[in-house]
């Protein structure tokens, strides 16, 4: 089965916490701290694998929660920080936020870090002070990122063939390629997207064969809306034409109906610069075709007649998009955007449970959806620090700590985070 979309819910491991510990030795009553850091949660991952060419994997399997770094220890021991969690998804897979629909990632070609592991929390080793010498508390791991995520799989081909249902783009992709798509004389033959390399001597270039669209597609209606998705990253569009008519109905109408269902998808896709293929010429006369071709270049599109079932004027085809690829940009690639800070706090579910302790006159706040704002916080810019001390404020950390009876000047810290409590 063929399944290009999927939603599932991937988490970093959580950093191991930092240890509290004091060293022992034989004759020493009370040694100095030695509690060792935490080591880091496992990151996801995601890798692109060409063995794999559909997301069916994740209908079944739907949460991905990455290993926990370990703990600290003893003796100054750091905890094991884990490896990275991969999931491999097929090339071209782009990974949204589910909530805001932001891409994190498009997983094209190097393998991409989504969620976060957390950092490990430091041992008390590191909180001894001239002022403090037996600190009795370490710091917490950060919890790692987690995101309910959709994956789309946009397949990555130079040339995306469109057109009507039974118009011969299979048929067009198996004389030009290595590809093998099933083709036969009724509606809908593909009913999953097929890739196939044309080679012309040293060169090459990915096309993509797509079910067949029909009108109406644009809002769902039949096949074709879900698949257009396979076609937004082509550089070019072939758009195939059934000249002679033979279904009854007008190729004329049928050019500018799929166009029509192209804008509806999107502006972009319209947009995209296109080469019109007039199939079954063999079945057409002449008077249709030249009919059909002064049709078309009056709207400035470059014409090639063919017939895929005997192979006339493919070549030419293929000679004219390779020339017109020379002159386009790469298969496009999506742009990871970063979630916005309001987008981060209003993300989690449990927002604004925290608690404070109170440990060795250092007020210790732990609040796990305020992790990764925190590490986007600049503590440098002033609009940013703003936008911080209001989450502190809205969530009611400051008015616990106040009631707390914390003091000016009081030290406070959230994760490893620490700043000097200001009225
Ligand atoms: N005579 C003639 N028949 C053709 C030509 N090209 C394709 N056909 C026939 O048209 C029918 C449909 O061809 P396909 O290649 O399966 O068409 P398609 O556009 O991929 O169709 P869908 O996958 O259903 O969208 C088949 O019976 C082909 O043999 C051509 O140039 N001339
Ligand atoms: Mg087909």
């Amino acid at each position: 089965m063929f399944i290009d979309k999927a939603k599932i819910f991937i988490k970093g491991g959580k950093g191991g916490n930092g240890a509290i510990s004091f060293r022992r030795e034989k004759y020493v009553a009370a040694g100095g701290p030695d509690g060792g850091d935490g080591g880091k949660g496992s990151d996801i991952v995601f890798a692109p694998d060409d063995s794999l060419s559909t997301l069916i994997d994740f209908r079944y399997k739907k949460k991905y929660i990455a290993p926990d770094g370990e703990p600290g220890g003893a003796k100054r021991c750091f905890g094991k920080s884990m490896e990275p969690t991969v999931i491999k998804v097929p090339r071209g897979t782009v990974v949204k936020d589910a909530q805001t629909g932001r891409v994190l990632a498009d997983v094209s070609d190097e393998p991409v870090t989504v969620a976060r592991g957390g950092k490990g929390g430091k041992g008390n080793a590191h909180f001894a002070t001239p002022t403090r010498q037996i600190p009795r508390f370490a710091k917490p791991g950060f919890p790692g990122e987690k995101f309910d995520v959709t994956l789309e799989l946009k397949l990555l081909a130079d040339v995306g063939l469109v057109g009507f249902p039974n118009v011969g783009k299979s048929s067009l992709i198996s004389v030009v390629s290595a590809a093998k798509p099933e083709i036969a004389n009724y509606h809908f033959t593909t009913i999953t997207p097929v890739l196939g390399v044309v080679k012309r001597g040293e060169k090459s270039f990915v096309m993509a064969d797509i079910p067949g669209l029909i009108e109406g597609a644009s809002e769902g209606v039949g096949l074709g809306h879900e698949f257009l998705r396979h076609v937004e990253r082509c550089r070019l569009i072939v758009h195939v034409v059934d000249v002679s008519g033979i279904e009854g109905r007008d190729p004329k109408e049928d050019f500018e109906k799929i166009n029509h269902e192209l804008a509806n998808f999107s502006e972009e896709l319209a947009e995209r610069p296109q080469i019109v293929a007039a199939n079954k010429c063999d079945l057409a006369s002449e008077e249709q075709i030249a009919d059909f071709q002064k049709f078309i270049e009056d709207r400035g599109y470059p014409f090639f007649k063919i017939s895929a079932a005997t192979t006339m004027g493919t070549d030419a085809l293929i000679d004219a998009v390779m020339a017109k690829l020379d002159t386009l940009p790469p298969v496009k690639r999506y742009e990871a955007q970063q979630l916005t800070l309001e987008e981060l706090a209003a993300m989690d579910e449990q927002k604004h449970s925290f608690t404070v302790t109170k440990q060795d006159g250092v007020y210790i706040v732990d609040a796990e959806w305020l992790a990764p704002i925190l590490s986007v916080v600049n503590m440098e810019d002033y609009e940013s620090l703003q936008y911080f001390q209001r989450v502190l404020r809205s969530s009611g950390i400051i008015d616990e700590l106040e009631r707390q009876g914390i003091q000016e000047d009081d030290l406070v810290s959230i994760f490893d985070f620490e700043f000097n409590y200001v009225r």
